[in-house]
């Protein structure tokens, strides 16, 4: 009798089962920052209104804390399909592609409102756009806020001269490291998950990063006590969509997703300023000294970096500093 009642609602539970997986959609979402971090949380609730605006026919499924890899490595997933949606700052964009540079120049924001006002504009959108139909095989949903990145070192640093001989973890762009040894030190490429143990071995004696970065990812407990307040690189993060999952989705999924993904852009500002805040009285705490200074030195020091690598945006470059 239980044999017979298994064998008549097996067939209804198969026919079931495949129709919902057919109807199903899931989305892996990868970020390189643990949970509760700004980025995440912010995916996460577009991942709700998600699922609630598609009656559960499209969720995603956050991997956070670098769990697939480095974001070079996560930026290759996504050009493949294997990563759905992923949140990655610039800077390792760049040599995927390399019209993004633009706004991982040295100092090519004045301030934070001025790299908010610009990615929020026209210049903004272009620049999605542009990754968007580049061979990258990515779509760029929305930017999202990396704040200003300064130096942090286990010496303290107050001039250019300060650098000299140390070795400073840079993100996977030539620019970057040209960055660095304009600004007086030598940079040195790697990814973000190596830096903790290459700070404690001392293959490196200092990186750069924003206040939530710093304290998230542990640097400091790694000896890099003294945080400089050069603020050199002020480098939105986007939000990105494999080409291969966009493709299967229907135009109003499209839509969609670009309307979820500009208001996570809003969301994630607001978590922003209040993680920086919050991070930096945590640092303070933990006995990171915040170093002010003048940062124009490094600013002309590294005159040549925009020079190299900002002569083919002459006319953007102008645009973007005409934004007030
Ligand atoms: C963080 C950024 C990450 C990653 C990291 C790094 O500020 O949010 O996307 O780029 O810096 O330095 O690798």
């Amino acid at each position: 009798m239980k044999i017979r009642r298994l064998m008549m609602a097996w067939p209804l539970a198969a026919v079931l089962a495949s129709s919902w997986a057919h109807a199903q959609t899931v989305i892996k979402a990868a970020d390189v920052h643990p949970q509760g971090y700004p980025t995440v949380v912010a995916v996460e609730s577009m991942g709700k209104k998600m699922d609630a605006a598609t009656n559960g026919r499209i969720k995603f499924q956050m991997f956070p804390g670098s769990v697939l890899g480095d974001e070079k490595a996560m930026i290759e997933q996504t050009q493949v399909g294997a990563i759905g949606l992923l949140r990655t700052s610039l800077g390792p964009v760049g040599p995927v592609v390399p019209d993004v540079n633009v706004f991982n120049m040295p100092f090519v924001f004045r301030d934070i409102a001025h790299m908010r006002a610009v990615i929020d504009g026209p210049i903004g959108q272009e620049l999605l756009d542009k990754i968007s139909a580049s061979p990258a095989r990515m779509v760029a949903l929305a930017w999202m806020d990396g704040g200003s990145r300064s130096l942090y070192t286990k010496k303290p640093v107050r001039k250019p001269e300060d650098l000299k001989g140390q070795k400073i973890r840079m993100m996977g762009n030539p620019l970057f490291v040209d960055t660095m040894n304009a600004m007086g030190g030598n940079g040195i490429s790697m990814g973000y998950g190596e830096v903790f143990t290459a700070l404690q071995t001392g293959v490196v004696d200092g990186a750069e990063n924003n206040p939530p970065s710093l304290y998230t990812a542990n640097h400091f407990k790694a000896g890099a006590k003294y945080y400089t307040q050069t603020n050199h690189l002020i480098i939105p993060e986007i939000l990105v969509m494999s080409k291969v999952a966009w493709d299967r989705l229907s135009p109003a999924d499209q839509a969609l997703f670009k309307r979820l993904g500009r208001e996570a852009q809003m969301e994630q500002r607001k978590l922003w300023d209040a993680a920086v805040a919050d991070y930096t009285t945590k640092l303070k705490a933990e006995g990171v000294e915040f170093i002010e200074i003048d940062n124009r030195p490094f600013f002309e020091a590294t005159a040549p970096v925009r020079a190299k690598y900002g002569a083919q945006y002459a006319d953007l470059m102008k645009r973007i500093a005409a934004v007030r």
